[in-house]
């Protein structure tokens, strides 16, 4: 069998506890890849993940390979081909007596995080390393990393697949048709509620989607908030992030980035722009992509943004600069 090295943060919470038996189950990297997996997790929760690593060994998969807890990033993601950066202070939580609430003091706390974790995966990760960020406010997060890193052999994406999972949804059940039916699904912007995800050049049998449901008022009014706020009516129904939904669009993106795409459709994640669509360059943004047989991801070209979406993608551009300008002196 090959051997594949996978990092992961975030290795005790919720979503990596879906995520990883997919990961060295055969189902993410092939039945002939064995997967390293290792662990990262702060100082106070590693121990954790020796149950864990039982419950992995217990799974009983063939592509097991070595099965590691760390505490120390640099050792966590020296020689990974994959990196997951699933690990991050969520809102909401206390530190030196104060509540966590506002996005900028979110994006600087975790912004620190992703220096140290940027720098290591730069230095010590495989020179043709793939690394995607889960842990929230994601894009920004891949920003700092990608900075700190400056490898630019190694690529970078943030996750907006779960936005793209959960639109094609919504489609599919306002068109009643199967899931399956619905493609070309491009999140554009920011893994936050100003993303756009687009219902004009995503397909049903390959026909635009807003055509075949043919109802503006709903695809404008009802659709974007239903997918933008989503993840919010999964909390204030289950009393807890999604987290089965997250780590299967993690591995949808991974399975993306490995496997050429299909063609007349296309994958969504956020990667560096480099001035498509008139994006600044620089931000890490949502874009429509695809995998070429060489394996080689790239922004597809040439999609027509009317002024509904102009509108939109402008809104969350605005805010991926302010969140940019917001970590300046972490990117410098
Ligand atoms: P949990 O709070 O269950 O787990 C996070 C884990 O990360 C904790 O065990 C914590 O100890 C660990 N951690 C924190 N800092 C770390 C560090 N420096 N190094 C290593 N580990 C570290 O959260 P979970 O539900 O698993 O969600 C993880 C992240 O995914 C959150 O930031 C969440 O907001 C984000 N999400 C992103 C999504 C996306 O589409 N991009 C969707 C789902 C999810 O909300």
């Amino acid at each position: 069998m090959k051997e594949i090295n996978v990092a992961v943060t975030g290795g005790a919470g919720q979503i990596a506890y879906s995520l990883l038996p997919r990961l060295v189950s055969g189902e993410t990297f092939g039945p002939d890849t064995k997967v390293n997996l290792r662990l990262i997790e702060i100082p106070q929760v590693v121990d954790k993940l020796q149950g864990t690593i039982m419950e992995l060994i217990d799974c009983g998969f063939d592509q097991t390979g070595d099965l590691t807890a760390t505490s120390d990033i640099k050792e966590g993601v020296k020689d990974a081909d994959w990196v997951l950066l699933v690990g991050s202070i969520p809102r909401g939580i206390v530190i030196d007596g104060k509540k966590i609430e506002e996005r900028s003091d979110l994006l600087k706390i975790n912004g620190g995080i992703f220096t140290d974790q940027g720098s290591a995966i730069g230095e010590l990760a495989k020179s043709d390393a793939r690394i995607l960020v889960v842990g929230n406010p994601a894009n920004t997060n891949a920003l700092i990393g990608m900075n700190k890193a400056n490898n630019p052999s190694q690529q970078w994406f943030a996750m907006t697949a779960l936005d793209a999972n959960r639109a094609k949804a919504q489609l599919a059940e306002k068109a009643n048709v199967e899931i399956s039916s619905v493609k070309n699904m491009v999140i554009w912007g920011n893994h936050s509620p100003t993303m756009y995800p687009d219902p004009y050049n995503a397909t049903i049998d390959g026909q635009s989607a807003a055509e075949v449901i043919n109802d503006s008022t709903w695809i404008e009014d009802e659709y974007l908030p239903l997918v933008q706020q989503r993840g919010k009516a999964v909390i204030d129904a289950r009393g807890a992030s999604s987290a089965a939904s997250a780590a299967n669009a993690a591995i949808d993106t991974v399975k993306s980035v490995m496997n050429p795409t299909n063609d007349g459709d296309c994958f969504s994640a956020a990667i560096v722009s480099d001035g498509s669509y008139s994006v600044p360059e620089g931000l890490i943004f949502g874009f429509p992509l695809r995998t070429t047989e060489e394996g080689k991801v790239e922004i597809i070209q040439g999609i027509e943004l009317n002024e509904f979406a102009q509108t939109k993608i402008k809104v969350t551009t605005d805010e991926l600069e302010s969140e940019r300008e917001a970590v300046a002196d972490l990117i410098s």
